[in-house]
């Protein structure tokens, strides 16, 4: 009997992208992989009808799966529902995307090759090969803030500390305690980067062009920016302490 292969779910949390991830999953399902695949959109029931071409997508390929969220709204709650669900679908690998177009499906191979041997494989925009393409330079003066205040909040020896294309091997993604994760918004990212890197993990960046998105809009507004950046200091309280092994 052939080994089975290994799983990967792609996790991508959603909220009014119905113009964007028809093709996004489309574009993922076409990717050549040695891997059992599923994709996994979390959709917090946006009105714009994102959840209803998930179901659709799903209905004729069972490789494409809804989690809708009724009550709750967040783009950190609907990630920790998320990686739960990837887990309970037992999952080798998680690779956690934007549902946007900004993060291409092209890099998802190199993320799972590089994670064969590290904990947490980070697409990087700012490791060379990497780029920040066409996006308006107020994004990228945020960018360029929020990256700096973190590195040095952190101390953390990762460039692009605000991606969210990832990829976590399972080990890693149960030892980091979804369950204990405080972040609602959009700060998990920084949260279970930060957790990964006080719990020890290997972490590797490689490098990804990342492209402004084509439709929509971006949910970050300003005072959502501010309250993560505060969130920042509070995850670097929380978890200051933790040593590799140490309980969570
Ligand atoms: N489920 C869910 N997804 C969200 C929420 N807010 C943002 N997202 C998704 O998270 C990803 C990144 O959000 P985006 O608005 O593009 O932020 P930006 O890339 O920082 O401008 C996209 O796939 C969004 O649809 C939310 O409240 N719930
Ligand atoms: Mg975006």
């Amino acid at each position: 009997m052939p080994e089975p292969k290994p799983k990967v779910v792609v996790m991508i949390p959603t909220y009014n992208e119905q113009e964007n991830i028809g093709a996004l999953v489309r574009d993922i399902l076409a990717l050549p992989i040695e891997y059992g695949l599923s994709i996994l959109v979390v959709d917090d029931d946006s009105p714009d009808g994102t959840a209803g071409v998930i179901a659709d997508m799903g209905r004729l390929d069972p490789r494409v799966r809804l989690l809708l969220r009724l009550e709750n709204r967040g783009r950190g709650s609907a990630g920790i529902a998320g990686f739960r669900q990837a887990l309970d679908l037992g999952a080798d690998y998680v690779v956690e995307m934007d549902g946007d177009g900004s993060h291409q499906p092209v890099f998802i191979p190199t993320l799972l090759s590089v994670a064969q041997k590290r904990d947490l494989v980070l697409g990087s925009r700012f490791v060379e090969g990497g780029k920040d393409a066409d996006r308006p330079p107020h994004r990228r003066l945020v960018t360029f803030l929020v990256r700096h205040f973190i590195r040095r909040l952190f101390a953390v020896p990762v460039r692009d500390v605000s991606s969210g294309f990832r990829c976590f091997r399972r080990a890693a993604l149960e030892e980091v305690g979804l369950e204990d994760l405080v972040s609602t918004g959009p700060s998990i990212v920084l949260e279970i980067l930060y957790k990964a890197h006080r719990l020890g993990f290997t972490i590797e960046e490689v490098p990804i062009v990342f492209i402004d998105r084509k439709k929509g809009k971006t949910k970050l507004t300003g005072l959502t920016l501010w309250r993560t950046l505060l969130m920042a200091i509070r995850i670097r309280r929380m978890y200051a302490h933790l040593q590799p092994g140490s309980p969570k």
